[in-house]
Formats: C-alpha cells, sequence, structure tokens
C-alpha cells in the first residue's frame, strides 16, 4: 500500500538511526522480591487452568436479577463517535460511595450471550475472587478487523521522521496493520503503517497541514495533544468536529507556538484505538542553537503497554469500555512499538531521551541503569532549572526530556522500578521491568560533553515567562474539583471486596492489583467523575474564562471514593503550571499540558488560559475518560 508523499515524508533523520534498534535478544530480566507476583507476568498454564474453574463454576456464583442501567437525560456529548464513547453512563448515587451498603449496589448477572469467554490474565500467585470466577464483561467483544486475513495487511514498521516546515502538508492515514510482537501476530492500527506514527519534526511556529484518512473500522479524529492550536482542529468529536467515519476525511491545520516533545492520538475509544497503536509524537525545534544543553545524540521513547493472553489480545468491550475501574493495565511492556528497547553509545555519550507515556492506564518510574539522569523539560517547556534525578516519574500522556550520560563501556537496563500491590493480599512489593539496554562500547564518544553535562542550567526564559503568573500563585481557587467513582450493577463480590480494600491505598497505583474485577467493569457500570463546588458533574460543569486570565484549579483526588487511585487529569490548547501539592508550592516549574493527582492529594493548577474555544479537561486513562471523567473548560473568543 502506498501513501501520498508530501514534502519531506521519510526523510530518515540519521540522529534517529538506532529509533528501532536491535532484533538481537537479551536475556530478559525481571527483579523481584522473592514469593512476589508480577502482574507483567502472563500467566500461561495457570490461565487456562483458572479458564476452565472458571466456566465449570461460573453460574454458581451468580446473583441474578441484571436490571438495566436507566439512560440519564441526552446531553452534548463529545464522544458522541460511537456508542462505546458516549458520556451517557448510568447515574447512581455517588454521594458517597464510600459509605454505601454492598446491597445498595446491584448485582450483575453473568450474560453469556455477550460472547467473551476470554479470562483475563492474572499475575501468578494471585487467584480469581471466587465470586467473579465464570462472570463476563456485559459487552461484546471488539479487536480490529474482524474477519480480515493478516496475511493481505502491510507488516507495521518502526516509525520514520518526517520534517515539514511552515506550509507544508502532510496525509494521516490511519489503517490496519499486521504486527509481531513476542512471535505473535495480531491485527492492530497504526498511522501510515508505522508504529509509533511518523515523528512529526517541525521548527517552533510553523503551521502545518494535515490531510487525515481514516481507514479503520472506527469512526476516529486527531488530537494534537498539548498544542495550542486553533481550538476547531483539537480533534474532539461532538466538540470541535464531527467524528471520522470509517472511510472519511478531515484536514487539520496544527500551528505550533512552543517548542518541545508533544503527540497525537485519536479522541474516540482512545481505549481501543491508541491501545492498538494509534500515537505518534511531534517535535517541535526551538530556533536557538543552545535551547538544550549539547547532547550527542538524541532518542524518543514511547513506553506502551499491550494486554496479552496466551496468543491472543485480551478483546474490548465494543458496546463500552471494559477495565473500566482501573483502565486497562498491559502485561507487555513496549518501547517504540516493540518489547525491547535497544541502543549502541559511546563511552561518554550524553543521549538525550524524549520520553512520552502512551498508556491507557499505566503510570511509568524509569531509569537507566545507574547512568546519571539530568530532566530539561516537560510536557510543553523546559524547566526553570536542570535538575539531577534518580528516575522519571510519567503518568499517561506526560512527558519529560531527559539527558543522560553514560560514562564508562557495559550495558545500562533501561527499567521500570515501581511498587507493586496486591490487592487481594493487600501487600506491596517492589517490581522492576526490564524494557531494554544500552550498550556502551570503549570507543569515545565525541565530541565529549562531560563538562556540560555536569552543568545544571538555568533557563531564564522560562523564568521570566512564569514571573507574570507569580502573583496569581496564591490567590484563592477559580474552580475546585474532587475525584471520585460512582458504580452501579457491578457484582457483588466486587462490591464487597472494595468496601474492604479502600482501607488502605497507594498514592499511585503502578499495576493492576486486581485484574478481575477490573476487567469485569465496563463503564455501563462505573462513572469516573469531576465534582465541582456545587455538586455538578462532568459535562455538566459550566466552567467559563474570560480570553487571557490565568485560572487557579484546585483538585482534590478523594481517598474515601469507592475505588481511589491516581488520575493524570489533562487540559487541552492551554498550558498549565503546577504551582502546589497538598500546600507545598512547586520550586522549580515547567509549563504542563497533564498533572498527576495522586490519591488523597489536593493539586493547585494555574492556567494561563490564552486560547480561546472549547477546551475538554480530563482524565488521560483512557477508560476512565470513556468512563466519563471529563468536563470543558470554554475560553471566550
Ligand atoms: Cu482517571
Amino acid at each position: 500500500m502506498r501513501f501520498p508523499k508530501n514534502a519531506c515524508d521519510d526523510a530518515h533523520d540519521a540522529d534517529f538511526d538506532t529509533w528501532h534498534m536491535d532484533a538481537h535478544e537479551r536475556t530478559p530480566m525481571r527483579i523481584r522480591a522473592p514469593q512476589r507476583a508480577s502482574v507483567i507476568e502472563l500467566l500461561d498454564l495457570s490461565a487456562s487452568r483458572c479458564l476452565v474453574v472458571a466456566l465449570l463454576l461460573g453460574s454458581a456464583a451468580i446473583a441474578s436479577a441484571q436490571q438495566k442501567p436507566k439512560q440519564p437525560p441526552k446531553k452534548p456529548d463529545p464522544m458522541a463517535g460511537m456508542s462505546g464513547m458516549s458520556m451517557s453512563a448510568p447515574k447512581a448515587d455517588s454521594s458517597k460511595p464510600k459509605k454505601a451498603k454492598p446491597a445498595a449496589h446491584d448485582t450483575m448477572q453473568m450474560d453469556m450471550s455477550h460472547d467473551m469467554p476470554m479470562p483475563v490474565p492474572m499475575p501468578k500467585g494471585m487467584p480469581m475472587i471466587p465470586g467473579l470466577v465464570g462472570l463476563t464483561p456485559a459487552v461484546t467483544e471488539f479487536l480490529p478487523g474482524k474477519g480480515v486475513d493478516p496475511k493481505r495487511l502491510p507488516l507495521a514498521s518502526s516509525s520514520r521522521v518526517t520534517r515539514l516546515k511552515d506550509g507544508d502538508t502532510l496525509d494521516l492515514t490511519a489503517q490496519l496493520v499486521r504486527r509481531t510482537i513476542k512471535g505473535r501476530t495480531f491485527v492492530m492500527y497504526a498511522y501510515n503503517g508505522q508504529v509509533p506514527g511518523p515523528l512529526i519534526r517541525v521548527p517552533q511556529n510553523a503551521t502545518i497541514t494535515v490531510r487525515f484518512h481514516n481507514r479503520i473500522d472506527l469512526p476516529s479524529t486527531v488530537h494534537w495533544h498539548g498544542v495550542r492550536l486553533d481550538n476547531r482542529f483539537d480533534g474532539v468529536p461532538g466538540l470541535t468536529q464531527d467524528s471520522v467515519r470509517a472511510g472519511g476525511d478531515f484536514t487539520y491545520t496544527v500551528h505550533f507556538p512552543d517548542a518541545g516533545i508533544y503527540w497525537y492520538h485519536p479522541h474516540v475509544r482512545e481505549d481501543i484505538e491508541q491501545a492498538m497503536g494509534l500515537y505518534g509524537n511531534l517535535l517541535v525545534d526551538a530556533p536557538e542553537r543552545d535551547y538544550y544543553a549539547p547532547a550527542n545524540r538524541e532518542q524518543m521513547l514511547v513506553l506502551d503497554d499491550l494486554l496479552i493472553n496466551a496468543d491472543t489480545l485480551i478483546p474490548f468491550g465494543k458496546e463500552a469500555p471494559d477495565f473500566a475501574l482501573m483502565g486497562r493495565v498491559g502485561n507487555v511492556l513496549t518501547v517504540n512499538g516493540e518489547p525491547r528497547y535497544g541502543l549502541r553509545a559511546k563511552k561518554g555519550e550524553v543521549v538525550r531521551f524524549f520520553i512520552t507515556n502512551v498508556s491507557s492506564s499505566r503510570t511509568y518510574n524509569i531509569s537507566f541503569g545507574g547512568a546519571p539522569i539530568k530532566v530539561v523539560a516537560a510536557d510543553v517547556s523546559r524547566f526553570e532549572r536542570e535538575e539531577r534525578v534518580p528516575s522519571v516519574v510519567l503518568a499517561p500522556a506526560e512527558r519529560y526530556v531527559v539527558d543522560v550520560r553514560f560514562e564508562r563501556p557495559g550495558t545500562y537496563t533501561v527499567v521500570n522500578a515501581i511498587q507493586a500491590i496486591n490487592h487481594y493480599a493487600g501487600e506491596f512489593s517492589p517490581e522492576v521491568d526490564t524494557l531494554g539496554a544500552v550498550t556502551v562500547d570503549a570507543t569515545h564518544a565525541i565530541p565529549d560533553y562531560a563538562k556540560q553535562f555536569a552543568t545544571l542550567r538555568s533557563n531564564d526564559a522560562v523564568s521570566r515567562d512564569i514571573e507574570r503568573f507569580r502573583p496569581y500563585f496564591d490567590k484563592p481557587p477559580d474552580k475546585t474539583l474532587t475525584l471520585t467513582v460512582a458504580t452501579n450493577a457491578l457484582p457483588l463480590a466486587t462490591v464487597q471486596f472494595m468496601n474492604v480494600d479502600t482501607a488502605y491505598y497507594a498514592p499511585v497505583e503502578w499495576v493492576d492489583g486486581m485484574p478481575d474485577m477490573n476487567w469485569l467493569s465496563t463503564s455501563k457500570q462505573v462513572r469516573w467523575i469531576l465534582r465541582d463546588e456545587q455538586g455538578k458533574e462532568n459535562m455538566d460543569i459550566d466552567w467559563r474564562a474570560a480570553r487571557g486570565s490565568v485560572v487557579k484549579l484546585r483538585i482534590f483526588n478523594d481517598p474515601k471514593s469507592f475505588h481511589p487511585m491516581q488520575h493524570p487529569i489533562h487540559l487541552h490548547g492551554q498550558r498549565m503550571l503546577v504551582v502546589s501539592r497538598d500546600g507545598v508550592p512547586t520550586k522549580n516549574l515547567a509549563w504542563k499540558d497533564t498533572a498527576i493527582i495522586p490519591v488523597g492529594s489536593t493539586v493547585d493548577l494555574l492556567i494561563d488560559a490564552s486560547n480561546p474555544g472549547d477546551w475538554m479537561l480530563h482524565c488521560h486513562i483512557a477508560e476512565h475518560l470513556g468512563a466519563g471523567m471529563m468536563t470543558v473548560l470554554h475560553v471566550a473568543r
């Protein structure tokens, strides 16, 4: 299949030669505490046993009388692209979910007609809870390209750099592709046949035209994440445009006012489309040659996770997202679309990594085998001051730019080192997933940037830009949102379990410590909520700001909700500062478009509401967005 070529499409950038490095195998490394289970681990044999047991025992454990959820009144629906993305999840009593008695929640009847027999992979040593065995999510299963012969589809390739200049045009096609992951072949999605999609590299202040062609089997759009562009091209169906039907086209004009690392993805059923490969980076170059300190090389790291059971992908819910409680957390971690990342570097080399988390729900904590890390920039700007950090935490949709120096020859493992939680055992345990490795040879890097790397630069331009916002840092909030959840018709066992489980919680849940309960929950039963100070929720909130105003948004993540967990909150089309968390001011600021709100925390965000239009604010956990966790900030034109 050929795509129209434009401008410098496919112009290969030597700096990115190692984008998808090696096929040569390394021994997978996984370090864990003894006796501890990992969600990363696929449950192979025990999963199939679990299925057999599940099918045998299933119906016995099921309560009767499934209650059909009531439909709420019709409202403008930014997710109206397809039924499953509708925000019209049923409203249950959400006032104080934690105190609700289990009996107040309807129980779910097993409905075999939904044809989703696949059991969710459980981590080793973690049994399904008996009351859930045999249940399946109350949705029809969906996987891309039903009935399509994978052999007739193009094999996905790795991402290539597409350099565009002001005024250029790009054709971007979302299409079905064949991908082989760990020896198994799946039908998935890609932009222009590439996973990640083409790396669109543009100079700051460029305006480009993107002719989007939707050739997948779902409606879609393209959202230009973090870019403060014209509202008409923000890609939100029902709010800024109609969704692009399968086979349809839409032309976007994208203007890039800020340098840095951004990304593009669909805004329709992200839980399916983004998870199946529709994501790509936008790299915006500042005109200043010394915008960043010098580095020997640039690398993109796009972090994703896929949920695979034996030989198949775990199907998605057709009518509504499943995994609605804590989002779909994959068990195969990928970097740039591949299960293993590799890079060969020279001794003393300084590598600049542009890291993006495109996962549906997973938060990462990335480090480089002990190599020193300097954090340089975040979502929408550089930091006021460069800082040495031991690791980098990225919630879904966040980006960080880090410089790493590999001083000595040898192998440096790129790892995700986190605290796992087992909700059944009530235990936390350290877990380290190896994402890849940097192999450093004895040849010395030229030039040697040791001195520049050792220097922590101050970015005065960033501080000066922020200076005019400082008078607003301590003002009272203009808007307060509480993050919580309402449920209805969940399985009784889930309700009973969660009522006990919320006695302990982690500020951040790094893994899915309750995969079966999570899998069974769909957005028909779970509604995630942004609630304002007047008690209005999600799309009912009427939130307006004057153009050019500085809006203080306070977000509180209620630890007493039915299922407390962190939420990465993303605001479209504007930039914001995380000015404080739990009353502690942030000392070193960078402009952001996504901020993680840990459980129990209160985070103050200062929004530079300078871009007119209707802009979504939502949780970037794809299933939480699919379960209604969104509102709109209207900035007057
Ligand atoms: Cu969320």
